[in-house]
């Protein structure tokens, strides 16, 4: 009976637990190495997405040293800062733009975009200037478009056309040799008017007494990129009193007489105003190599041509309220320069600052995209393009950042020189 019963366990419970024993080992060895291919993949995983995130932008590397054109130091401290929630400080500033009705559709383009980039987190004011009244599709759909609130001004108009002593037999005639020489714009009146207001008379509108500090947008201009700070800030925090993003070379059949117009302000108001040492003096004059270019136009007066590009400015209206600016522009304006030749807002407000201000109070706003035809600029740094959504390509080639008919260089050699990140 014992026998049967020994040989009947080890016929059948032997088996059955070894298999039973058999299976749990192996299950219990499966676990284990599924553990590890489940903790491979997790650190995998983990490793591939910060390797995406990065550059993805989702978890920002402050320690890193950016590359764009050139670097400054005070940028990363604004950057993104203001995340989630965050009650965006606001300067005392408005965002400006002297247009047209029948421009509606390229302020619309525009003020997407700068609201898009930058200004849908601040809301700034903004303020249209007009020669003419608005209309009421101007104002409502310019109104619909801005995050901050909106406000629209008549431009006076002795702030506007020609005033009463231009020769106006003398003007047409240039008018027509200006035009017939093929000179842009050469043959436009209004064009004229509108320069002239733009250089001497746009600080000077009430509904600006408000404000410290103004940012020109044009129509039919755009943004490339997230702006990474505020600008207005910066300008205040800085001290900087005039800031740029384009510069290049003017055309010299539309300013002939001006450079010997300004060696006659200079000479009238020296010791009034900074020495050529002091301000921005030597950007407008140098002309020697920079990189492989020398300038790429041959200028016939010390003037190299070199202007900041108007249609982007960001200014501090109390510098252009200032004896000292007004005094400039109207020492230009008693030329009839404006008229008889075809003068822009560019060359003279880059000539205003660069002669009234130090270098240092100049800024080149480096990080922000921007285009108006026919020229564009654009981070060179590739992290920078991700991190800001550029959505432009830095080697473009409406891209004149470092192009030949860039002034920029020239600005790095002889303006406020170029700046570089202090490692962190
Ligand atoms: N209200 C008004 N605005 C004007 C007039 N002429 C020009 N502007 C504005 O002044 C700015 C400069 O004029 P633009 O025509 O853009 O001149 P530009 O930038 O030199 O040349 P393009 O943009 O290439 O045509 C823009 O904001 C225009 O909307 C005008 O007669 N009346
Ligand atoms: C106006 O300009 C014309 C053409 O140059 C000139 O002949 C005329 O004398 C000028 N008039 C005055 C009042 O200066
Ligand atoms: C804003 O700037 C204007 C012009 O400088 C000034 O009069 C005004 O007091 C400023 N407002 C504030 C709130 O600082
Ligand atoms: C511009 O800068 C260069 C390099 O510093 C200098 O040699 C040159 O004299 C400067 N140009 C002027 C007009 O000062
Ligand atoms: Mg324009």
């Amino acid at each position: 009976m014992a026998k049967r019963s020994s040989i009947y366990i080890l016929s059948v419970f032997v088996p059955i637990w070894t298999f039973l024993i058999c299976s749990f080992c192996k299950e219990l060895s499966l676990i284990r190495k599924c553990r590890n291919i489940d903790s491979s993949y997790t650190s995998l995983s983990q490793r591939v997405k910060e390797q995406y995130d990065s550059n993805r932008r989702r978890n920002y590397f402050p320690e890193v040293k950016l590359s764009r054109n050139s670097y400054e130091d005070y940028t990363l401290n604004y950057r993104r800062q203001n995340d989630y929630g965050h009650v965006y400080p606001r300067e005392n500033a408005t965002i400006l733009m002297l247009v047209r009705n029948s421009e509606l559709e390229g302020a619309l383009d525009s003020m997407r975009s700068l609201e898009d980039r930058f200004n849908n987190k601040y809301h700034y004011d903004w303020t249209f200037l007009n020669d003419v009244p608005f209309d009421e599709d101007f104002i409502e759909a310019t109104t619909a478009m801005a995050s901050g609130k909106t406000q629209y001004a008549l431009i006076p108009s002795e702030n506007w056309n020609r005033p009463q002593w231009i020769n106006e037999t003398l003007f047409e005639e240039r008018l027509r040799a200006m035009e017939d020489e093929g000179v842009l714009y050469g043959g436009s009146k209004s064009y004229r008017n509108m320069c002239r207001f733009n250089s001497g008379f746009f600080f000077r509108q009430t509904i600006l007494d408000n404000y410290d500090y103004y940012f020109r947008v044009e129509p039919n201009v755009e943004y490339y990129c997230d702006f990474p700070y505020d600008p207005f800030r910066i300008m205040r925090l800085k001290d900087k009193k005039y800031g740029f993003v384009i510069s290049l070379y003017e055309y010299e059949e539309t300013i002939p007489t001006l450079w010997h117009t300004i060696e006659e302000y200079l000479e009238a108001n020296e010791g009034a105003i900074l020495s050529k040492e002091d301000s921005a003096y030597a950007f407008l004059t140098d002309s020697g190599l920079v990189g492989k270019h020398y300038p790429i136009v041959e200028a016939s007066s010390d003037y190299n041509l070199c202007h900041f590009w108007s249609n982007f400015e960001i200014g501090d209206l109390n510098f252009f309220r200032s004896d000292e600016y007004k005094n400039f522009f109207e020492t230009l304006d008693a030329k009839g320069g404006f008229y008889y030749e075809r003068w822009g807002d560019a060359p003279v407000h880059s000539i205003g600052v660069s002669l009234l201000l130090r270098p240092d109070e100049i800024i080149h706003f480096d990080e922000l995209g921007y285009f108006h035809s026919p020229f564009g600029t654009c981070p060179a740094s590739y992290a920078v393009r991700l991190d800001q959504r550029c959505r432009c390509r830095s080697n473009d080639e409406s891209v004149i950042d470092i192009a030949p008919h860039s002034c920029l260089m020239r600005w790095w050699k002889n303006g406020s020189g170029k700046f570089f990140l202090k490692e962190k």
